[in-house]
């Protein structure tokens, strides 16, 4: 069975690092079905919107969180939705992987960092990420 990867980024929080979320997707794809590929869309702007209103897009999202397997979430760009999925993800009982990048000026909230649920992870280069993700899926017994 594909393995399906549930991935989250932020998205009104702000889309500065919406082609590092792009770029995770595409590593992503290679171990199964990522079922939010459009959170990786650089077209997709903090402003736009993909669905016909936002009571449609929390419960299509909350329906890919429940049948998802994992979830992989890049937490640097403080996002009220990716919390509220991760708190929900934690409850669902869904192995999490949060990548932060430290920054001194925005350290990660603690209810991310100090969740004994979440295996976060710090990193700085993309390739240090990928490394990450693939260890995080490995040891699920997840494969490419
Ligand atoms: C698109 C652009 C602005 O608003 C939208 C609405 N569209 C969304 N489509 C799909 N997933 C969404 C949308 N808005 C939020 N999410 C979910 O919440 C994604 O799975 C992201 O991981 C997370 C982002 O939350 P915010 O609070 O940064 O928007």
């Amino acid at each position: 069975m594909t393995l399906k990867i549930y991935f989250a980024g932020a998205i009104r929080g702000g889309r500065d690092d919406a082609a590092r979320y792009h770029a995770m997707i595409e590593f992503l794809r290679t171990f199964g079905t990522v079922l939010t590929e459009h959170v990786g869309d650089t077209k997709l702007t903090q402003a736009g919107d993909d669905g016909p209103d936002d009571y449609y897009i929390h419960d299509r999202d909350m329906a890919w969180l429940s049948a998802c397997d994992l979830v992989v979430a890049e937490v640097t760009m403080p996002s009220l939705g990716v919390g509220y999925e991760l708190g929900w993800a934690c409850a669902l009982g869904k192995p999490v992987l949060a990548l932060f990048r430290p920054n001194p000026d925005r350290p990660l909230s603690a209810m991310i960092a100090g969740s004994k649920e979440i295996v976060t992870q710090e990193y700085a280069t993309l390739d240090q990420a990928k490394e990450i993700i693939r260890e995080f899926l490995l040891r699920k017994n997840c494969h490419p």
